[in-house]
């Protein structure tokens, strides 16, 4: 049967690229189909964090989940450290995976940098995890953003192997990337050619979620561009990274295709977009920051939505992993 599965990391304050390339697709999906959505703090310890912040931290992204729509009576939602079966099938994982496929993998050559040695190991078999994650559910679908489909493609590798060298075909499904719209590639408002995140040192990159209405207006505000007004297709459009990256924003705020924002800018300089893309961001995403900080203000009601997600998850997830242990062949299995 179809199932989602999909998580962010709790390393810092949500932007834009995070809730338009995952957080929206999130909760179109829990109506369709039986959706699984962790907050990924194994994960974010592959970087250092503060202790004292972390359990903090995964209320934060619940809190961000459910403010912009996820309903946790559908989806699952759940701190993926509470179900223990996704380190231990990672373990297994990095028994399957090769060194050569993970060499490969460029965001961790991105987020490395320089200091390769001075990377923690988790850094490295960062998605030989991300493989557990989707794969103990037996996950058909993964919602993300372009920045993961490198990722995905391992994920189907490490369910093809697996099946292969346990005799066990189509044990684990080869799940499918959603990454579709405006949205799955959201762009620096500072660089048109890096994305946004939530690790570049400039505020004035991105957009948080947490974001007063001023600040986000002033942010848009700054936001790089050239001097042409908005041309009339998109081919023209594609070849103006910081253009391309605005009209896309404002189609995936508005639900609508970038032609279509075309339509009714093109001529226009942005003297006139960036207030309309500005007041069009403020109405969307003041809500959620507000929703949030509501949610926040609760956190036993947080706690008790975690607790009785990891229960769901478990539930899930242990009758895979006794299936994988009896097929490796270990005892008692
Ligand atoms: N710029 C983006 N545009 C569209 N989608 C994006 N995602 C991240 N950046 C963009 C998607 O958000 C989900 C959660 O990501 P994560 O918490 O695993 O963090 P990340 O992918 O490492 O990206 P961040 O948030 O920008 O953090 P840093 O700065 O550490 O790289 C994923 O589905 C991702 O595709």
């Amino acid at each position: 049967p179809p199932r989602v599965l999909s998580g962010v990391q709790p390393s810092g304050a949500l932007h834009l690229g995070n809730y338009l390339g995952a957080l929206v697709k999130f909760t179109r999906l829990q109506h369709e189909i039986d959706t699984f959505i962790f907050v990924a703090d194994l994960h974010a310890i592959t970087v250092w964090q503060d202790p004292a912040a972390l359990a903090q931290q995964t209320r934060e992204i619940a809190a961000a989940y459910i403010a912009s729509g996820l309903d946790p009576d559908k989806a699952t939602i759940f701190p993926q450290s509470a179900v223990r079966e996704h380190a231990e099938l990672s373990w297994i994982f990095n028994c399957v995976a090769r060194l050569g496929w993970l060499d490969r993998m460029t965001q961790f050559k991105e987020k490395s940098g320089k200091h390769k040695e001075r990377s923690s190991v988790g850094l490295y078999t960062y998605p030989v995890l991300q493989a557990a994650d989707i794969l103990i559910y037996k996950a058909t679908h993964v919602p993300v953003g372009e920045d993961q489909k490198q990722h995905l493609e391992l994920t189907r590798d490490i369910a093809q192997k697996f099946n292969h060298d346990f005799n066990a075909p189509g044990f684990f499904p080869l799940p499918d990337p959603l990454i579709q719209g405006p949205g799955a590639r959201v762009m620096s408002l500072r660089d048109g050619s890096a994305k946004m995140s939530k690790s570049d040192p400039s505020d004035y990159s991105r957009i948080n979620l947490t974001d007063t209405a001023d600040d986000i207006a002033a942010k848009v505000k700054k936001a790089r561009t050239d001097p042409e007004p908005l041309p009339e297709t998109i081919e023209e459009l594609a070849t103006r990274a910081e253009a391309d990256n605005l009209v896309g924003i404002f189609a995936a705020l508005a639900g609508k295709t970038k032609a279509e924002v075309l339509a009714d800018y093109a001529g226009k300089g942005f003297g006139t977009f960036k207030p309309a893309l500005a007041e069009l961001a403020v109405e969307s995403l003041a809500p959620v920051g507000e929703r949030m900080r509501g949610l926040l203000g609760d956190p036993a009601v947080l706690d008790a939505i975690l607790a009785k997600g990891a229960e769901k998850a478990r539930e899930a997830a242990a009758p895979t992993l006794a299936e994988v242990k009896k097929l490796v062949g270990f005892w008692g299995a």
